[in-house]
């Protein structure tokens, strides 16, 4: 496709950008200027918004070329294959091609908002400027290509399913939940904070598995969670916290998708993130929240658990 092509000179122009950056540099996690959770949240809003609106068949395809491109990494600086890179590329420009426009540009628009102007300017600072300027020039071009193959129209929303056994539990987990919801600091800067004694690629292993599990999930159900969440950005309160109804619906679409892949592809996740997560990080989350709280939200997990094994 034309998009495809395009991907090819879009990597002419920008592989040797990409080899330049340091893709395990720390600062990547920080946020670009200066710390505002409620803008970023905006943001991550549009992005949720954009997600909803893209192709499911043409997400899973962009997650898929995201888990290849991380087993063809090399180097010190964690660059993928020159056919990955190019592949990620095209890949990501048909879901960009699958949404309107202006939920692209909601995005872009969001974004800069939370990001100082010295941002762009410092990262340039770190590769060969000459190159950045070539592949920025190359995406340039690349952009007028996916522009030209791009939907005006959004897509339908997600069907959600109603009166199911996962619906009716995760009311349940809820209840026993809601006041945990309410003790957490949403608002605070530590979940910015590197994880205690990783390095990036050991990171990105967890993170290869959760792509992998996206890329799985039954794509109307993942649509449906995506709605869901932006819903819920929508009722939250002065310290991030949404309403209960919202906050049921978020955990009833996330059961049904956790449904939607197999046990062993979710419990892959999970042993991949323990492996990363030392118990200091989950002792010090439940040192700043009242430990009854937590207890109950946890014995609903294990109880909700069940009902989604059950339809798994
Ligand atoms: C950039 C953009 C990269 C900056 C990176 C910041 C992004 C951080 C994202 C953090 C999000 C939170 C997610 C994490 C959540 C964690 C949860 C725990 O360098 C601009 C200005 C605005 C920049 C900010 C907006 C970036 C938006 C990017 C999309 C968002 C992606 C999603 C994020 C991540 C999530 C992923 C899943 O646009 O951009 C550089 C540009 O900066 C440079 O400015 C441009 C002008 O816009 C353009 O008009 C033009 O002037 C151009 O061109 C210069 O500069 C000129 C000529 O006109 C060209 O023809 C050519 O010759 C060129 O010069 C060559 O030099
Ligand atoms: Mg990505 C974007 C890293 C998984 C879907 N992703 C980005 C970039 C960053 C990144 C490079 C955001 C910061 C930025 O704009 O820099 N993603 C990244 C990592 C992983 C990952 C490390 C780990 C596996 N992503 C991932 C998965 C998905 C996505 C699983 C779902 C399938 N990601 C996704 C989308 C988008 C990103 C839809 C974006 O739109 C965003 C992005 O790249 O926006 C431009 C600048 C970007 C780069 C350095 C890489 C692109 C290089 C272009 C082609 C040329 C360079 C031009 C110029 C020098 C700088 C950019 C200017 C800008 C205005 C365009
Ligand atoms: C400017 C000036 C003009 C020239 C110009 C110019 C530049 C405009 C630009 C630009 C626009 C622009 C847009 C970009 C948009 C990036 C969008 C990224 C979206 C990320 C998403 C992340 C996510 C997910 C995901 C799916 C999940 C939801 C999420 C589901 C259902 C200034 C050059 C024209 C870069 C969507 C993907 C996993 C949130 O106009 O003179 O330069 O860049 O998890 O959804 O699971
Ligand atoms: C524009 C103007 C509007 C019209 C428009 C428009 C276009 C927007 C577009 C577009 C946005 C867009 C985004 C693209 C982003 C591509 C990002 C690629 C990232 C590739 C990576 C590869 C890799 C790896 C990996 C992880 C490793 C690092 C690497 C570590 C820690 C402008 C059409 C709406 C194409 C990250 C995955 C292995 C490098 O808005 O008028 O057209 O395209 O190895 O991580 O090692
Ligand atoms: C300039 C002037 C214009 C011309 C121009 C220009 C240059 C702009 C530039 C540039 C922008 C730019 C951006 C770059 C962005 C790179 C983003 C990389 C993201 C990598 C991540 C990696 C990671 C992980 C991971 C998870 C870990 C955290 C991390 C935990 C809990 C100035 C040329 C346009 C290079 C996200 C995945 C392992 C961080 O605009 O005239 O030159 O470069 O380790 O999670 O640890
Ligand atoms: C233990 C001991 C036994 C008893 C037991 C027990 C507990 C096991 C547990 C547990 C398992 C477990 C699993 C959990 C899994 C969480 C998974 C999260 C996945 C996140 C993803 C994120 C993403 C996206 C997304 C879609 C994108 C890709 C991504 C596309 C196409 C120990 C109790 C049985 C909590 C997938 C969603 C946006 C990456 O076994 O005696 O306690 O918890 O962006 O994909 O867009
Ligand atoms: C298990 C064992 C296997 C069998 C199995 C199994 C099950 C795994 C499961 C499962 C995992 C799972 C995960 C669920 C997660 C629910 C998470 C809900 C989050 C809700 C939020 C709501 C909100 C907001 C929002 C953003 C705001 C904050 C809030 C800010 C900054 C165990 C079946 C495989 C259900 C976050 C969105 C508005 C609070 O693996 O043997 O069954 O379920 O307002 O952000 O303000
Ligand atoms: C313990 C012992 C067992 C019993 C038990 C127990 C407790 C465990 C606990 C607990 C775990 C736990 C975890 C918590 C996790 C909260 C995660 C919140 C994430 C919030 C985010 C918010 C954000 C943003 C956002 C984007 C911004 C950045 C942020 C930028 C660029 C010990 C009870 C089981 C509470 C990600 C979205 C706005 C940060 O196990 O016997 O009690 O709690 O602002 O992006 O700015």
């Amino acid at each position: 496709d034309q998009i495809g092509d395009a991907a090819k000179k879009l990597g002419d122009a920008s592989y040797d950008f990409a080899k330049e950056v340091d893709w395990n540099n720390g600062v990547f996690l920080q946020a670009p200027g200066s710390f505002q959770p409620l803008k970023a949240l905006k943001a991550i809003d549009k992005m949720i918004e954009m997600g909803a609106a893209a192709d499911p068949e043409l997400l899973k395809k962009a997650a898929d070329a995201h888990h290849k491109a991380i087993g063809s990494i090399s180097g010190p600086n964690g660059v993928t294959s020159r056919a990955d890179w190019d592949a990620v590329n095209a890949a990501l420009g048909r879901v960009v091609a699958s949404v309107p426009k202006q939920k692209v540009m909601d995005v872009y628009d969001a974004v800069k908002d939370i990001t100082d102007p010295k941002v762009p300017a410092y990262m340039k600072s770190l590769v060969n400027g000459a190159d950045a300027e070539k592949a920025y020039q190359g995406f340039l071009e690349f952009k007028d290509v996916v522009a030209a193959n791009q939907v005006t129209a959004a897509s339908a929303a997600a069907t959600v399913p109603t009166g199911d056994k996962i619906g009716t539990a995760a009311k349940a987990l809820s209840d026993a939940s809601y006041p945990f919801i309410k003790d957490i600091d949403w608002l605070s800067d530590i979940y910015l904070k590197p994880l205690p004694g990783k390095t990036a690629p050991e990171t990105l292993t967890a993170i290869d598995k959760m792509i992998v599990m996206g890329s799985k999930m039954d794509g109307n159900l993942l649509k449906a969670a995506a709605e869901a969440h932006h819903k819920a950005i929508g009722s939250i309160d002065a310290k991030g916290v949404t309403s209960p109804a919202d906050y049921e619906a978020v955990n009833a679409a996330l059961g049904r998708i956790v449904a939607s892949v197999p046990k062993q592809t979710v419990m892959d996740v999970y042993n991949s993130m323990a492996k990363i997560v030392d118990p200091s990080v989950t002792n010090n989350m439940f040192s700043k929240v009242n430990p009854l709280d937590a207890l109950s939200a946890a014995k609903g997990f294990y109880t909700f658990k069940d009902v989604v094994e059950a339809v798994q």
